[in-house]
């Protein structure tokens, strides 16, 4: 379609794809030509997670138009960042060992809506093996309340409780020396380090009684298998690279990792890791210093980066919707002379700013090969419909995109097979051994030959795990795992805790109306104690607000978040004249690691309308 009324409007009219590839080719070539290729930015995230339509083909081809390249950091870079420097990378253990697991932790993970497969897991060994389950979150959410026990905790400062926990675990020796003697680097140092966080003055940062500190480190320290299922909460806050940095030390004290089902999960997407110098041809790049933008920073990008983005191609996300600091966002997207393309299964905030827009199939009409972050299979997936209407494939489109260029390299033309062959071609990683495209046929789902992380080298300078690191000394962070407080983000009384919801998929299916109807409506969770001072009840309109934005939503008041805390679930789009847009209000900071979103970190003063 091509846009016919103003930029947000959402006017358009039907044209051809001919028509469609033909206006977005003459205007990229102008483009080349008067301000060269990185006025062009792609703008994609995970819509489909699928290697070949998310991060394959696309690539392939802005990496030879050289256009400006996108740094993906909305969603777990901080974290990744993290746990990189104490564990080398994304290794966890395997999922399906949780099963034998006498503790979890789930830490500022609502895995309930968001990991339902690791709490059935932990369900089932609650079951069979009494099992205990313990929630550590900002919100008594789905997964709060099926906790047996629930920790409380103030946003942005589970760095200072993990350190509590080592304090006591050091100060009462129920650390195993052995693991540590082995398979770790730095302990007497942490042993030194943590001194300073005795169970009040953590008490006093994190808003959890000392006793409960105490009871936490004890249970941690006397249950074996202990896990951790670390989420992505706290990484969303200008401190999260620190915590999952910290956070991911604590089963190196006790020597977890030695036992089946104890140790951690931040992610695991390092066992299957593909070839992507295959996949995407970074070798197309030749050596261009192509400028790289975060995406966390879109509003400023559009509004004010030099020289300019002149044309916007976005697939497989709904900035206008999930970016941080929507406002400039969306006036960033009304620049006239921005030339903007949506390429999406539906007609999203961000596709009525689109000069063009394109409909594209869904994972269900592709073939393609799919990971997880979490456990250790990989599968192929083959198309079980029909291209619906007219729609295309990020694949197709990004063919019919070089086509048009005039990109001569067979490489755009290849077909799935080809290039999934290509993916898993990769000896750097032992455990595709066996994996190959004709395996997948046979049997669509197949399980990397993962091997316990220990005994065996890490990833990391060291080969173990880096209590203390001298490579994040170098790079400019304390060598130990520190509690820093979060940024100061203006004078406003609530810690705005935005986080995703249980019936939509970031913003996806926040158009649906039976989606809708399950989540009933957007509303803002607060503490009793702070409704009874400001005069709000539950149920009545109120104004959140700060310097960024503002949304009017339905207060719940309770004790689901602790006083000064403010949460609410999912990324609704405004419709009509609501305003729920609730990334108007978080911050475009960039977290301590990876270049990270810090939606978590913004404060908000609430009244009552
Ligand atoms: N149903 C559903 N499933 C999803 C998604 C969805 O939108 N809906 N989104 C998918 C995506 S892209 C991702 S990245 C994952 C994210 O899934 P999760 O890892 O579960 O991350 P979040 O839901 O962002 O946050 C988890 C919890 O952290 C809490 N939290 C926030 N700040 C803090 C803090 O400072 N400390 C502590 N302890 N807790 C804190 C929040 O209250 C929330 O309950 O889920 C994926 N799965
Ligand atoms: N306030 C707040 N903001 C957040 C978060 C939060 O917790 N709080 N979470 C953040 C996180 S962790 C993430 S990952 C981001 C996610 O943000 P996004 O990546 O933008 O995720 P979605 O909103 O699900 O949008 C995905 C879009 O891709 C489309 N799509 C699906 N399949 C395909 C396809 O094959 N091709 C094309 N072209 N399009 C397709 C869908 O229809 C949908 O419109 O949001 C971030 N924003
Ligand atoms: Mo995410």
């Amino acid at each position: 379609m091509k846009r016919t009324g103003p930029k947000g409007e959402g006017k358009f009219e039907r044209i051809s794809w001919e028509e469609a590839i033909q206006t977005i080719i003459s205007r990229w070539k102008e483009l080349i030509d008067s301000d060269g290729p990185e006025s062009i930015l792609p703008y994609s995230f995970y819509g489909n997670m699928g290697r070949l339509n998310a991060e394959g083909m696309d690539r392939r081809f802005l990496h030879r138009l050289g256009a400006s390249r996108l740094d993906q950091t909305i969603c777990s870079s901080a974290g990744s960042a993290g746990y990189k420097y104490t564990m080398g990378g994304s290794l966890g253990i395997d999922p399906e060992d949780t099963i034998h697991s006498q503790l979890f932790i789930f830490w500022g993970i609502n895995a309930a809506s968001t990991n339902m497969h690791q709490v059935a897991l932990a369900q089932k060994a609650r079951k069979q093996n009494g099992a205990k389950i313990i929630v550590i979150d900002v919100h008594k959410n789905q997964t709060g309340r099926l906790a047996d026990w629930f920790i409380p905790i103030l946003p942005g400062t589970d760095s200072a409780l993990a350190l509590g926990m080592m304090h006591i675990l050091f100060s009462e020796n129920r650390v195993n020396q052995d693991f540590l003697q082995k398979y770790t680097v730095g302990h007497k140092e942490l042993r030194e380090h943590v001194v300073k966080y005795d169970p009040h003055t953590v008490s006093a940062i994190t808003g959890v009684p000392a006793e409960d500190i105490y009871k936490l480190a004890r249970m941690y320290g006397e249950t074996s298998p202990a896990f951790i299922r670390i989420g992505n909460g706290p990484q969303h806050h200008d401190n999260g690279g620190m915590f999952v940095r910290t956070v991911a030390c604590l089963p190196a004290l006790t020597g977890q990792w030695l036992k089946k089902g104890g140790g951690a999960i931040k992610g695991n997407s390092a066992y299957l890791a593909s070839n992507t110098a295959n996949l995407q041809r970074p070798n197309l790049l030749e050596n261009k210093q192509t400028r790289v933008i975060n995406m966390n920073l879109l509003g400023d990008t559009l509004l004010t980066l030099d020289p300019p983005v002149k044309s916007l191609y976005v697939y497989g996300s709904n900035p206008a919707v999930v970016a941080p600091e929507s406002n400039k966002v969306r006036n960033g997207l009304t620049r006239e002379d921005l030339f903007t393309v949506v390429h999406d299964l539906f007609l999203t905030e961000t596709a009525k700013y689109a000069d063009i827009v394109l409909p594209a199939t869904s994972s269900f009409e592709n073939t393609d090969i799919y990971t997880s972050y979490w456990h250790h299979y990989i599968q192929l997936q083959q198309p079980v419909i029909e291209p619906y209407a007219e729609s295309k494939s990020n694949l197709d489109v990004f063919r019919l995109l070089a086509r048009g260029m005039g990109f001569a390299e067979p490489l755009f033309q290849e077909t799935e097979a080809e290039m999934i062959a290509q993916a898993l071609d990769y000896q750097q990683n032992p455990y595709l051994t066996g994996i190959t495209y004709e395996a997948l046929v046979e049997q669509p789902f197949l399980k990397a030959k993962v091997k316990p992380i220990f005994p065996g080298n890490l990833p990391t300078p060291s080969g173990k795990i880096e209590l203390y690191s001298q490579k994040m000394l170098a790079d400019g962070y304390p060598p130990l795992p520190t509690y820093i407080p979060l940024v100061n983000d203006g004078d406003h009384p609530y810690q705005f805790v935005p986080g995703p919801n249980h019936h939509f998929l970031n913003s996806t299916f926040s158009n649906n109306q039976k989606h809708i109807s399950l989540e009933k409506e957007l509303r803002v969770y607060m503490n009793l104690q702070d409704a009874w001072k400001t005069g709000i009840e539950d149920g009545d309109m109120v104004r959140v607000w700060n310097h960024r934005g503002e949304c009017v939503l339905k207060a719940a008041v309770g004790e689901n978040v602790l006083p000064r805390v403010a949460a609410t679930q999912g990324l609704w789009a405004d419709s009509g004249d609501t305003k729920q847009l609730v990334n108007a209000l978080t911050p475009d900071r960039i977290a301590d690691m990876g270049g990270g979103a810090t939606f978590f970190s913004g404060r908000v003063s609430i009244e009552k309308i």
